[in-house]
């Protein structure tokens, strides 16, 4: 079957969450392309940390030993990029975005949250989209641990937003009071970069 065959195929289906399988613009790929912008940042599992800060009660930083030490959740989910591929039904693995952010207590002010990360990559994004039921701080791909390529040891998973969201290599979740834009968002992508809704560039 060719692949614009496959693309038709998934026509009319829909993912887990009611939406369309194939979002409108994007393609199938059975590969996992890698997508950086600049070179991968080489990070040692010796000396990663993690980082909760901003509009945060107390901040918190954890080590590797720390953060494989939390409750893990796996996740089978797709991955839309704005380039236009799209990759489905993978495992991903990692910790749950809820059992992250119960180590902190999020003053009410903050409405947005900045992803930091190794190598100088921000990614942006809205409380409400960060904390929702399929979003994972990861650290394997189908069983495997991340290839450092792929954000390892550890990037942000959040498959409901194209992917430029789910940032690699993250060392930092900063939560702000006003949404602002990170790195593609300075560049003229959109700040909520939903697929459904293709945002893709403001
Ligand atoms: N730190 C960092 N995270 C990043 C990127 C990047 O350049 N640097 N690229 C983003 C983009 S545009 C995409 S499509 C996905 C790609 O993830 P992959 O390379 O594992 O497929 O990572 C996102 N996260
Ligand atoms: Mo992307």
């Amino acid at each position: 079957m060719s692949l614009s065959e496959r693309d038709s195929q998934l026509k009319g289906q829909k993912n887990s969450f009611g939406q369309e399988k194939l979002p409108a613009g994007q393609h199938v790929t059975l590969k996992f392309p890698v997508l950086t912008y600049g070179s991968t940042p080489m990070v040692d599992t010796t000396e990663w940390k993690f980082k909760l800060d901003g509009l945060v009660e107390s901040p918190v930083e954890f080590d590797w030993q720390t953060f494989m030490a939390m409750p893990q959740t796996s996740l089978t989910a797709d991955f839309h990029c704005v380039t236009a591929w799209s990759m489905f039904d993978k495992v991903w693995t990692g910790v749950h975005i809820r059992d992250l952010l119960s180590l902190v207590k999020i003053k009410s002010e903050a409405k947005a949250v900045m992803a930091h990360c190794y190598g100088g990559y921000t990614a942006n994004m809205l409380l409400e989209v960060l904390n929702d039921d399929d979003v994972l701080l990861c650290h394997s791909w189908e069983g495997q641990p991340l290839t450092a390529e792929h954000g390892g040891p550890c990037r942000l998973f959040v498959p409901k937003r194209y992917a430029w969201k789910s940032a690699k290599w993250i060392n930092r979740l900063e939560f702000i009071a006003k949404d602002r834009p990170g790195f593609w968002e300075q560049n003229g992508y959109s700040m909520t970069a939903d697929p459904w809704k293709e945002e893709r560039y403001w």
